[in-house]
């Protein structure tokens, strides 16, 4: 039995020149996961379950949880000094670490501390997302918001924690993705899943159906597609949304199928947040032979234009992505999402 302590160090002995650092950050990030499990398995019976009451920049109401996991991974990162600054859902700005360490450090971490909160209240998956860069601001000096945003394709590592009926972590540093698995009467993570493939095709889609009628036409003629009766091609797909894009991500990343969350009337440019949900995501699912993108182009080769950007996610087995990108090319060219002319409209602005 492997712990991912000792994975860590192991793969780290793979890359001679390797200082260390990155597997430290790890380790800090393990840490703060402990913490976390362990007061998500205590929600409702302590008082740390439903709403804070405030409103983060997204205009999303807070849960008690969301800002305790912020604030743990926060502290955990920020003790260990081997990042100069971290940017969280939870957080209007980046914050900068400006200890001697910390801005001495190379690396930078985003991440959504509690994803699909608001289902704790009823005892369903939560996760923790998270991404690491190196930065690209001079080190000894303060991290800037260039370093956070960088295109999913520079990532060094990411990774997410899935607080389910069991508590996993998975990760990548671009070499496969590896899964390691919670032994709560140790509270030791134990590689159980070494080296995931996600399977080329799956049977199952997970999309909220409920916004239905405010989808693109692509997106209505793909559900279609899924639903239809075919046997060689194993149609009808199944549908399964947990409304938790980590269980949701995990369990077709084991089985094969596709994510959703797409440009709706009312939401234009979707849900998920690049950087904290949408990049991490991808390189995960690229790493274990899969896509993602926004139902044109890559996630990864994204620039990001602001910290709080949100984008169409569209993520899993290689065919059902291509499968959905054909039918938005064919049936919604108009939702392209536009980046690079947003960023062009700014410059002039
Ligand atoms: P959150 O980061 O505020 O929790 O929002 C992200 C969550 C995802 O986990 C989930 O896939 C999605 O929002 C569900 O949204 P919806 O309720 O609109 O289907
Ligand atoms: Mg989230």
């Amino acid at each position: 039995m492997i712990t991912l302590g000792e994975y860590i160090i192991e793969k780290q002995q793979d890359f001679p020149e390797a200082s260390g650092e990155l597997s430290s950050l790890l380790s800090s990030i393990l840490l703060a996961t402990k913490v976390v499990n362990r007061e998500i398995n205590k929600a409702g019976l302590v008082d740390i379950i439903g709403a804070t009451g405030v409103e983060n920049i997204q205009g999303e109401v807070q849960q008690k949880m969301d800002l305790y996991a912020n604030e743990t991974f926060k502290a955990a990162l920020e003790a260990r000094g081997e990042v100069c600054g971290i940017a969280s859902e939870e957080e209007d700005e980046f914050i900068i670490f400006d200890s001697e360490r910390g801005v001495n450090s190379k690396y930078v971490v985003l991440m959504d501390p509690l994803d699909g909160s608001t289902n704790i209240d009823v005892n369903v998956s939560v996760g923790t997302i998270f991404s690491i860069y190196r930065r690209v601001s001079p080190q000894g000096k303060q991290t800037t918001l260039e370093d956070f945003l960088q295109p999913g394709h520079c990532q060094v590592a990411a990774g997410y924690v899935v607080y389910g009926s069991s508590t996993m972590l998975v990760y990548t540093t671009g070499h496969g993705v590896h899964g390691f698995t919670c032994d709560p009467s140790l509270g030791v993570f134990y590689l159980s899943h070494e080296n995931i493939r996600i399977p080329e095709s799956g049977q199952t889609y997970s999309i909220n159906e409920g916004n239905y009628l405010k989808f693109p036409d692509g997106v209505k003629k793909y559900l279609k597609f899924c639903q239809e009766i075919d046997q060689p091609t194993n149609r009808p797909y199944t549908s399964r949304y947990i409304g938790s894009l980590v269980s949701d991500f995990h369990r077709n990343l084991l089985k094969g199928g596709i994510y959703i969350y797409p440009s709706t009337a009312s939401t234009p440019k979707g849900k998920l947040r690049l950087l904290y949900e949408c990049n991490p995501m991808a390189f995960l699912v690229e790493q274990a032979g899969g896509k993602a993108s926004d139902g044109f182009k890559r996630i990864m080769d994204i620039e990001p234009t602001e910290l709080h950007q949100r984008v169409p996610f569209f993520c899993g087995s290689t065919n059902m992505v291509e499968k959905a990108e054909t039918m938005m090319e064919q049936y919604s060219p108009e939702s392209k999402t536009t980046t690079e002319s947003e960023k062009a409209k700014k410059l002039i602005a």
